[in-house]
């Protein structure tokens, strides 16, 4: 299996609600290596860019301002972002996060246990994980400088 490098984004309703630790302590225990994390303001332009396949959905204008912390009060839109490497790395974060969909995601994932959807119908699902190799080489290389990750 190929050693991979996958982007986390800890979102505003994780940091808001405190789930920071926890979502570390499973990225932890998954056994993957943590090589490069920040917090980094989120800037219009890298919220767009970050989530730029997604510019013709609906929710598209909403989740630009819920990745910016405009929904939970964060000061200067500041998020953690995170880089985990190891065998099957996206796959192995992608099953700690559990399902895009909150209702769908399975108990014990993070998604799963702490996800929400408001009444307004924008899914609060606690982090971001890279879906696919290549998604997660455009994350990493977009919210990472080269410098800033371990060799
Ligand atoms: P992912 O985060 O599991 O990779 P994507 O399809 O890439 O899921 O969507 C990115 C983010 O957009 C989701 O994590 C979620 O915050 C939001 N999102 C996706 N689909 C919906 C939806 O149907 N309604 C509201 N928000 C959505
Ligand atoms: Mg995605």
């Amino acid at each position: 299996m190929a050693i991979e490098q996958t982007l986390i984004l800890i979102k505003p309703d994780g940091a808001a609600r405190r789930l920071t630790g926890l979502t570390i302590d499973r990225l932890d225990a998954s056994g993957l290596e943590m090589v490069a994390a920040k917090m980094i303001s989120v800037t219009e332009a890298l919220a767009r860019e970050h989530y730029k396949a997604l510019s013709d959905k609906p929710f598209f204008e909403n989740l630009i301002k819920y990745i910016r912390g405009e929904f939970h009060g964060i000061k200067d839109h500041r998020i953690l972002a995170l880089v985990y490497r190891g065998e099957n790395a996206i796959k192995t974060v992608r099953a700690v996060a559990g399902a895009t969909n909150p209702e769908a995601a399975a108990a014990g994932t993070i998604r799963g246990s702490f996800g929400r959807i408001t009444t307004a119908g924008q899914f609060e699902n606690v982090i971001h994980a890279s879906s696919d190799p290549a998604d997660a080489a455009r994350e990493v290389a977009l919210w990472f400088k080269k410098d800033e990750i371990l060799p």
